[in-house]
C-alpha cells in the first residue's frame, strides 16, 4: 500500500487528494494517513494541504524494494526486484536465482557487497550507501558467443542514464567500463550459464560509484564517483530506474538484429578508446596499435602497421599506452 500510493503521489503534478487515495486503494482515510506518516518517517517529504491532498515534495536517497518498485517505468526488466542490505556479491546471487528458475529481467539490487566481484576474480570496491551495485538476469534466445555484447549493450545503457539524469556525458573503455575524466566511474561484469550452443542464462552486473566518499588506497587515483563531478543530489533508485529504461531500450534493439549494428554509430561516438593508443594484452603476449572503433560484433579493430586486428573482448585487456585510457 505504501508502495501505490507512493506511485500515484510520483505519478500525479501537483495535489493528489486523500479521498481520491482512499477510493484507488479501498482504504480509509486513517490508513492512507498512517501511510503517509510512514512514508514521511522513511524520510519522504510530503506536503498535506487541508482540501487539497498531498505532494511529494523530495525523496530521500534510500534503496529498498519498495522505492525501486515505485519508481519503475519499464516494460519488462525489473518486473521482479530482489533487494539485500547487504551480500556478497549480486553477481552471485543472481546466477543463484536464475539457476532456481527466476524469469528473464529479474534485478537483484545490494545497498552494499562484501565480496563484489570485477573480472577475472579482481575486487570491487562496493561499500554500504555509496554505489549501485546490482545485476540483471537475462535468458536470450542466443547462441553462447553471441553473449559478450551484452556487455556493450549495457556500457550503452549506463552512459545513456547518467547523461539524462546528470547531464554529465561519459565514455566508454572498451569493454567494460565507464569513465569520466580518465578514471573508473563503472565497471559491468557478464557472466553466463551455457552449454555448447545453448544459453541457460547471463547475468550483466554493473557497479557504479555515486556519492563522494573515500576509495581504497589502491584504487584512489583510478576511481571517480559521480558526486566528485556534480552538486546535483543523485538519487541511487532514480539511477537504477534510469539504467534499466535504457538498457530495455539498447537491449531491443540488439535483439533485433542479434548484433550492434543498430546501435554502432552511437556506440563508437561513446568510445574513449577510438583513435587512441593501445596496448591489447591476451594470454599469447601484447601488441599495441590504434584503436579505430568497433565492429556490428563488438569487437574492437585496432590498427598496426596498416593491418587492421579484431579483437574479442573475452580474455583481452586494452590499456592506453599513456595511461589506463
Ligand atoms: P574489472 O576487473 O574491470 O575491474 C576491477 C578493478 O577495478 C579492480 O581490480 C580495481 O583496480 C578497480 N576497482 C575496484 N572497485 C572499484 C570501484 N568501486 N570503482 C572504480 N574502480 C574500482 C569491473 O571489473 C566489473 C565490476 C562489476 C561490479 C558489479 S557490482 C554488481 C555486480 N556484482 C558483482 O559482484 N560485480 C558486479
Amino acid at each position: 500500500m505504501k508502495t501505490k500510493i507512493l506511485q500515484s503521489l510520483r505519478q500525479t503534478e501537483g495535489y493528489l487528494s486523500g479521498q481520491e487515495l482512499c477510493r484507488c486503494f479501498g482504504v480509509s482515510r486513517t490508513a492512507v494517513w498512517k501511510a503517509i506518516n510512514q512514508l514521511k518517517s522513511s524520510g519522504y517529504e510530503i506536503e498535506a494541504v487541508p482540501n487539497k491532498g498531498y505532494r511529494l515534495i523530495s525523496s530521500p536517497d534510500i534503496l529498498s524494494a519498495q522505492e525501486l518498485e515505485s519508481l519503475r517505468r519499464t516494460r519488462w526488466l525489473g518486473t521482479k526486484i530482489f533487494y539485500y542490505e547487504e551480500i556478497n556479491s549480486t553477481n552471485l546471487q543472481a546466477k543463484r536465482l536464475a539457476d532456481e528458475g527466476t524469469p528473464h529481467g529479474t534485478v537483484v539490487v545490494a545497498d552494499a557487497q562484501t565480496a563484489g566481484r570485477g573480472r577475472r576474480g579482481r575486487q570491487w570496491s562496493s561499500p554500504k550507501g555509496s554505489g549501485i551495485w546490482f545485476s540483471l538476469v537475462l535468458k536470450p534466445d542466443i547462441r553462447p558467443n553471441e553473449a559478450s555484447m551484452l556487455t556493450l549493450v549495457a556500457a550503452m545503457a549506463v552512459v545513456g542514464a547518467i547523461q539524462k539524469t546528470t547531464k554529465i556525458e561519459t565514455l566508454i573503455k572498451w569493454p567494460n567500463d565507464i569513465v569520466c575524466q580518465g578514471k573508473k566511474l563503472c565497471g559491468i561484469l557478464t557472466e553466463m550459464s551455457a552449454q555448447i550452443d545453448y544459453v541457460n542464462h547471463i547475468v550483466v552486473g554493473i557497479g557504479m560509484n555515486v556519492h563522494k566518499g573515500s576509495f581504497p588506497e589502491e584504487i584512489k587515483d583510478r576511481a571517480i564517483s559521480l558526486g566528485q563531478m556534480t552538486d546535483i543530489q543523485v538519487s541511487r533508485a532514480g539511477l537504477i530506474e534510469a539504467v534499466l529504461e535504457e538498457f530495455e531500450f539498447y537491449y531491443e534493439k540488439y535483439i533485433q538484429t542479434m548484433d550492434l549494428s543498430l546501435i554502432l554509430e552511437e556506440y563508437n561516438h561513446c568510445l574513449v578508446n577510438r583513435g587512441k593508443k593501445v596496448k591489447v594484452l591476451d594470454m599469447k603476449g601484447s601488441f599495441e596499435g590504434t584503436a579505430l572503433g568497433i565492429n556490428a560484433l563488438g569487437e574492437l579493430l585496432v590498427e598496426c602497421d596498416g593491418v587492421v586486428t579484431t579483437v574479442n573482448s573475452g580474455e583481452v585487456s586494452v590499456r592506453g599506452i599513456y595511461g589506463y585510457v
